[in-house]
């Protein structure tokens, strides 16, 4: 299992590599016209053809520059493409790449990563390619712009262009669930230093040592949530973190995004739908600040990121981490709700298959969680390969994330991956689950 077969690994990178570029055009080109590609569809976002050409051009910088030596195909095109470069609200105003342009360029791109696969080795000895790091990356990038752009998606108007989807309804059996988990007190290893797919914020494995303590089994759902509202909870100055009353205060914001009053319920808009709000679907679309007030309200509080990952891969019994809640091998459609299947949050209790040791529910897939800790690196981090993918964001302004959404790519997720958001946001497929000390 340490040795990576350079043929087989060449086959999976050039099918990983399709997989997430027919994923791109699914939610470009295949379904916008020029119009809808370079529109803002909200300052907090990039046009959706900003997005198509950054992936090219990420791809190009890493997997042709870096990885097989080729010299910069545009190099005039760097600048518009670097997102420290230019904030999201200003990239409409730059001279971008029409839609056709942009395909152009990544296709050429992609062509010519692919010729490169053939001659490129995976020595150990150069960092970037040991085990073929430096495609995994790129793999995942991808996918995590196409989750972005799910969120441009989402806050665009006009007509709805993804289909209504008709998926199965997930395994489920929330009747017998108990509402919470205890985990017990002690030492787990928090991190990785071996997985390939690890980028360097989830570096390296430790050890860290906690107190007991409860952790819900299943994320909060909406008829949850919504008694916080029905409650008064946004009227309730106590509840909230100080900042966080600044934000309900000048946002004026009294429901999550996306909510719609109808008379004495709610509805809530979906991709161009208003369609009912489902009770026992996870919350999503609520900031930091309110999954705090709201836990405050529920006599609890938000786990802190330690917490979450002990609930989601220690096994006390083994003494050992999974990769996964259910294991080390990827799951399937019973294991979680990953890689925009249904384009919405299942009920709370799904997946009985994917439970973690001590018994959470959906640790993986669904809604991102919202922890307590702001985003910082291990003790022991290194930046690799380079200080724009997490350091600059270490610090007190970002809170971390964890677990993946349903618009997450299962590539893209693990018990160790760390996202990041500041409080504020609510545009990304975000809830929380709350927890307390033991
Ligand atoms: C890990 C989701 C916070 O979108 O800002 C994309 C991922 N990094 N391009 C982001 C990322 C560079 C990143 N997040
Ligand atoms: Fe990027």
């Amino acid at each position: 299992d340490d040795h990576v077969d350079p043929g087989e690994f060449k086959s999976l990178v050039a099918a990983e590599l399709e997989r997430a570029r027919g994923r791109s055009f699914g939610l470009t080109t295949d379904v916008l016209d020029e119009a809808d590609l370079v529109a803002q569809h909200s300052r907090l976002m990039s046009p959706l053809v900003w997005d198509l050409a950054h992936v090219g051009n990420y791809e190009e910088l890493w997997l042709l520059r870096a990885a097989a030596g080729i010299d910069p195909m545009r190099p005039e095109i760097d600048s518009l493409y670097d997102a420290f470069e230019h904030p999201r609200s200003e990239r409409p105003t730059l001279p971008l790449l029409s839609p056709a342009e942009a395909r152009g360029y990544i296709d050429l791109v992609r062509r010519k990563v692919l010729d490169s696969l053939e001659s490129v080795r995976l020595s150990p000895d150069k960092p970037l390619l040991d085990a073929g790091f430096v495609y995994r990356m790129v793999i995942q990038h991808e996918h995590q712009h196409d989750e972005t752009m799910l969120a441009t998606h989402q806050l665009r108007r006009g007509e709805p262009v993804f289909p209504p989807t008709d998926q199965a309804p997930a395994p489920h059996d929330r009747q017998v669930l108990a509402p919470e988990v205890l985990v017990e007190a002690g030492e787990f290893v928090m991190g990785t230093s071996t997985d390939r797919w690890a980028l360097d914020n989830e570096r390296p494995a430790h050890t860290v040592s906690l107190p007991a303590f409860w952790i819900d089994t299943t994320p909060v759902c909406n008829a949850a949530y919504r008694a916080f509202v029905d409650a008064g909870g946004y009227d309730d100055e106590r509840l909230w973190d100080p900042a966080g009353w600044q934000w309900r205060c000048a946002s004026g914001k009294r429901a999550p995004a996306y909510w719609v009053r109808d008379g004495e319920t709610w509805l809530r808009r979906r991709f161009g739908r208003l369609e009912p709000l489902v009770g026992d679907e996870a919350v999503q679309h609520v900031c930091w600040y309110e999954a705090d007030a709201y836990a405050r309200w529920a006599g609890r509080r938000l786990p802190t990121e330690a917490e979450w990952e002990k609930a989601a891969s220690w096994d006390p019994v083994h003494g050992v981490k999974r990769r996964f809640p259910w294991g080390d091998e990827p799951g399937g459609p019973g294991h979680a709700n990953l890689g925009q299947t249904r384009f919405h949050p299942t009920p709370v209790g799904s997946f009985p298959a994917g439970a973690s040791p001590v018994g959470a529910r959906q640790m993986l897939g669904d809604v991102w969680e919202w922890t307590s800790t702001a985003f910082t690196g291990h003790p022991g981090f290194c930046v690799f390969p380079y200080r724009e993918y997490s350091e600059v964001f270490f610090g007190n302004d970002y809170k971390v994330l964890r677990g993946g959404s349903w618009a997450s790519d299962p590539v893209t997720v693990r018990t160790t991956f760390r996202n990041w958001d500041y409080p504020i946001r609510r545009q990304i497929f975000a809830g929380f689950r709350c927890a307390r000390d033991a």
